[in-house]
């Protein structure tokens, strides 16, 4: 009702000359992309109330007649001409309205006007016939895949409230649902411009408007889409799947079709001939996901894609890696030999998660393309945001701004794709301006189950689909069991990838022929389907049977296509026997050649120093301290903030944000990408990093002083991220995939935050690279520290990063020159806690610098952000000076060690609790205090040295953690190790306890005095064994 009183309260009378003049300019109907949409721009002064057939739902009616009457009063019954001519005078409410004339039989306006004319009695009735037709055609377009036929099973477990729906044509006396009669259906009906059905007509009888939309929206695709906000992106899909005769394929697309279904099909059967007691996770029951693969590929190649990045579970991995990404076939089969020896250090992965890439030219577009897959865990999804991730690392290093020269794809079984809420993470990434792919092509293995539960079971939405609603991505469901659809759908989402830049979901409604895997009995929980499906006929076979039928192969040339494939597989198969020795190597998925030697191998064993010079510590430093663009307002504090930064560079000193600019800028300036993300890292959490200025008087105006440092430095790219953890680290782990040759780090908003992605940092990076022989040098920034804060906030959890490390504890190493670089080589991962800004620094660099790739976890500090204390000058800072993986005590202690009746070994910001303490009680000479920066890899050498030359001193850890967490179960046995059991360590610390930290502020200060009395009572431990 609103709507039409705006709409006809804007109709204005016109005179007849400017009826004549601007008529048509005011109708558009075809507007970029195709799209038609009306402009109203008259005003009609007449009354909603008086005239009683403008009600609310005729609006879009009333302004298609007076549009069409706008463009020729023919156009229109001769009832419409005379309300809108009487209108256009001025008429008064309620007089505009005149009866119809009698009918004369002479033709007067469309003949399907007429036709439509001679079928009403008069012009209320025509307006609600109408409206009865836009909103059925409307129906159609919403719910229409309701009823589409999507389940090759006939089965269907979609469970939608009101199903089966009610307000639905299918059968005629459904009509009456809409106001129309039997007797309506061959009536002829203008079409609305919200739809293509027509082609190249405007009005159809109403039988075959119900034929073509059930012929659009309700055959083997279900088209779930108008959610969607843009009007311009909901007519493009119309039109998709709308026009009469769109899905139409030639002779050669069908043959195509069916050689890649051979292929699909027979790959599986061939490893079941071979290997029948072997997992594979086998894609029986949707074997179209390869020429779904492949279209999407072609489609994609063919718009100017050189570069696609595909992350999926296990379901059909094989196959995707022999017929889309086209590993050779023994390489494949030879990991089904259980003899092979491993070739490559660490655990290797089972077959079905490594990972390929391979450069190849498509045949369709003959244009080079490069394909990978991403290796990954079990852990369904997990990949997903890793693989935007690497996307967009590849869209960065080659300028692709669009995305319109690397693209991702990722494929997703039905029960995690609804189930992992990492699937949402990632889609919320997908229209952030520094996480965006520029669209991604997912598309969903959907049998119907996962492993043994049915999803009555395993969700609450009626589509596993539902999810991707969030960001408005269009969802084309589609019969597996008909490969032409599935092609068709493929392309369209292809297509609407490229052209709109914005995810899209293929649902690949299927089955699952066997168990979950080929081990499994599935007639054990599912017994009446699986009764279905053992009678299903195979897809190949069906598909095969039509194009024979058709006439579009012969079953002779069937037969040899056929036969041909499984000869490629024999010979692959004879082939793979000689294969003695299982490379992971040839499984990489991010290959970087020229970081390392031809071999695989580091170009050094070697890392050289990481100190700048003064004269660039000055210069980064009064970047840091400036606004480097004219005419720009920041905030009051900031300029104070940025002041101290000025007058720490004149006294040549530097605190933690400080240091890290210096390490940040020093890289950028030697053409290193540096990459921050996370939440809140632009101005960070404590305030201290202020990275990106905001102008106070202009809205969006920012400046980043960090990318002014100098004219041909890499650029510095810091961004806040959507709150998530898990999506974020995956997907910066992922960024950092794709090039050595850039500092990717990920900042926690407090370290204890960063258990909600646990997943990533236990399946991929600390194990990634044993798994995957996949080199990654993200950074992990964990805020750490006991400050009062209560239980949460306070703990990144050191002992859970440092129990995961592999370096051996009861072991003392052997000691070599390059020894302290050879540990890096040979860790999992680098854990530091570093006490200074000039370390952090040091370490930041050292990733870079250092002739491999290791993730790096970094405890930093909070309070220490701004003690007077933490400060390092830039003599620490400069050429020759490097990270130091543990500080010695320089004070008097060390300058008589055989005094020392103790050494505190310690970690982190204890220490400037430490040396207080020790320094009130007057301690200095008789106790020293030793910060170990890096945790992991043990620096077993620099600690033995300090034992030596403390050899009078009992060993003490203290950590302010509580005593089954922090680093305590970490060192003790190191250090052991180190002075060959020779002397006890003890420990000074909190109890065990469940939680990280107290919540009263009393009693952590209690707590802490109580473990800086044990560390320095020199009788603390005697009499203890
Ligand atoms: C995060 C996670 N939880 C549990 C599992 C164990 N698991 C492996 S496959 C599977 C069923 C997956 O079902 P679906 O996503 O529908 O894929 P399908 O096997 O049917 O292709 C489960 C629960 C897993 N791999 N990952
Ligand atoms: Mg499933």
């Amino acid at each position: 009702m609103h709507r039409l009183r705006t709409t006809v309260s804007r109709l204005r009378p016109l005179t007849a000359a400017q009826t004549a003049q601007s008529r048509s300019p005011h109708r558009t109907l075809v507007t970029k992309g195709g799209l038609r949409t009306f402009q109203p721009a008259r005003h009609l002064n007449t009354s909603v109330a008086a005239e009683p057939f403008l009600n609310g739902t005729s609006t879009n009616y009333v302004e298609e007649m007076y549009y069409a009457w706008l463009e020729n009063p023919r156009n229109v019954h001769k009832s419409w001409d005379v309300f809108f001519r009487n209108a256009n005078a001025g008429a008064p409410p309620g007089l505009a309205y005149q009866s119809p004339p009698p009918l004369s039989g002479t033709s007067q306006g469309l003949p399907s006007v007429q036709a439509l004319v001679g079928a009403q009695p008069n012009v209320e009735k025509l307006v609600e016939d109408h409206l009865a037709v836009q909103s059925l055609i409307r129906a159609y377009q919403v719910r229409g895949h309701h009823i589409a036929k999507l389940d090759p099973l006939d089965i269907s477990c979609v469970d939608f409230d009101d199903a089966p729906p009610v307000s639905f044509v299918t059968t005629e006396d459904k009509l009456c649902l809409y106001g129309l009669a039997e007797s309506d259906l061959d009536n002829v009906f203008r079409l609305p411009t919200t739809t293509f059905i027509g082609g190249n007509e405007s009005a159809l009888p109403l039988r075959e408007i119900i034929r073509r939309l059930e012929m659009a929206y309700c055959q083997h695709i279900g088209v779930e889409f108008m959610f969607i906000n843009d009007v311009e992106q909901c007519q493009w899909i119309r039109q998709k799947f709308e026009t009469p005769g769109v899905m139409q394929f030639s002779l050669e697309e069908k043959r195509t079709l069916l050689a890649r279904m051979i292929r699909s099909t027979r790959f599986e059967e061939f490893l079941q001939r071979k290997w029948s007691s072997e997992k594979r996770f086998g894609l029986e029951g949707c074997e179209s996901l390869i020429p779904a693969l492949k279209t999407i590929i072609d489609k994609s190649s063919q718009s100017g894609v050189e570069n696609v990045i595909m992350g999926m579970p296990h379901r059909g991995r094989l196959n995707v890696l022999a017929n889309v990404i086209r590993k050779e076939l023994e390489q494949i089969f030879c990991q089904f030999e259980s003899k092979l020896e491993a070739a490559d250090e660490g655990s290797g992965d089972v077959k079905y998660h490594l990972g390929m890439y391979h450069k190849r030219m498509n045949r369709v577009s003959d244009r080079q393309i490069t394909l990978s897959l991403m290796a990954n865990p079990s852990h369904l999804e997990a990949v997903d945001p890793v693989v935007q991730g690497k996307t967009k690392a590849e869209q960065f290093y080659c300028g692709d701004t669009e995305g319109k020269r690397v693209m991702s794809i990722l494929l997703h079984g039905d029960a995690a794709f609804a189930g992992q809420g990492i699937v949402y993470e990632t889609f919320h990434l997908s229209d952030l301006p520094s996480y965006t792919t520029h669209g991604t092509v997912h598309v969903v293995v959907n049998n119907q189950i996962g492993f043994t539960t049915d999803p009555r079971m395993a969700r609450s939405s009626p589509y596993p689909t539902d999810v991707a609603r969030v960001v408005n991505a269009p969802i084309f469901h589609v019969n597996a069991d008909d490969p032409e659809a599935v092609m068709y759908v493929c392309n369209v989402a292809a297509e609407w990838r490229n052209t709109f830049h914005k995810d899209v979901v293929v649902d690949l409604v299927c089955y699952r022929r066997n168990g979950h895997n080929e081990m499994d009995e599935p007639m054990f929980t599912q017994p009446l389907m699986y009764k279905q499906i053992k009678k299903q006929k195979g897809v190949l076979k069906m598909f095969a049977e039509k194009l024979i039928t058709e006439g579009v192969v012969t079953t002779q040339a069937y037969e040899e296509e056929v036969a041909q494939y499984d000869k490629i597989c024999e010979e692959a198969y004879t082939r793979s026997k000689d294969e003695k020795i299982l490379h992971i190597k040839h499984w990489l998925d991010s290959p970087w050649p020229e970081f390392f030697k031809l071999d695989g191998q580091p170009k050094t064993m070697s890392c050289p120093p990481t100190g700048i010079s003064e004269e660039e510590l000055g210069h980064i430093g009064n970047i840091a301290a400036s606004v480097p663009v004219e005419d720009f307002t920041i905030h009051g504090g900031l300029s104070r903030i940025l002041k101290g930064r000025a007058n720490m560079v004149g006294q040549r000193v530097c605190d933690w944000a400080l240091g890290e600019y210096m390490a940040f800028g020093s890289l950028l300036k030697e053409g290193i990408h540096v990459r921050l993300s996370g939440q809140d890292v632009e101005r960070g959490t404590f305030s201290h990093r202020h990275h990106v200025l905001h102008d106070q008087n202009v809205d969006k105006r920012i400046c980043i002083p960090m990318n002014y440092i100098s004219p041909d430095q890499a650029p510095y790219t810091v961004c806040n991220s959507s709150l998530s953890e898990y999506g974020v680290l995956g997907f910066e782990l992922g960024f950092a995939m794709a090039s050595p040759n850039a500092l990717v780090l990920w900042e926690a908003q407090f370290g204890d935050f960063h258990n909600t992605a646990q997943c990533i940092i236990d399946q991929f990076i600390s194990s990634g690279q044993a798994k995957w022989v996949r080199q990654n040098g993200i950074v992990l920034l964990l805020p750490h520290g006991m400050e009062g804060m209560g239980p949460e906030h306070s703990s990144a959890r050191p002992e859970r990063f440092l129990q995961m490390c592999n370096d051996d504890p009861d072991v003392f190493p052997k000691l070599s020159e390059d020894f302290a670089v050879r540990q890096l080589y040979d860790c999992n991962w680098i854990v530091v806690n570093c006490s200074t800004p000039a370390n952090f620094f040091h370490v930041l660099r050292r990733q870079i610098l250092q002739p491999f790739r290791k993730p790096l976890i970094v405890f930093t500090p909070k309070s220490l952000l701004r003690h007077p204390e933490a400060k390092s000058s830039f003599d620490d800072m400069l050429p020759d000076t490097n990270f130091k993986r543990i500080i010695p005590d320089d004070g008097p202690a060390a300058v008589s060690p055989e005094e020392v009746k103790r050494v505190v070994f310690c970690t982190g910001k204890i220490y400037y609790e430490l040396t207080r303490e020790r320094k009130n009680r007057g301690l200095d000479d008789s106790v020293a205090v030793v910060r170990i920066e890096q945790l992991s890899p043990f620096p077993f050498d620099l600690v033995k040295a300090e034992a030596d030359l403390y050899a009078n001193a009992d060993l003490v850890w203290c950590q302010e953690e509580h005593k089954n967490q922090g680093y305590y179960d970490y060192v003790k046995p190191r250090i052991r190790t180190t002075i060959g059991r020779s002397r006890p360590v003890w420990y000074a610390g909190r109890e065990p306890a469940a939680a990280p930290a107290t919540g009263n502020k009393q009693t952590h200060l209690t707590e802490l005095q109580r473990l800086l009395d044990t560390a320095f009572d020199l009788e603390a431990f005697s009499g203890h064994v």
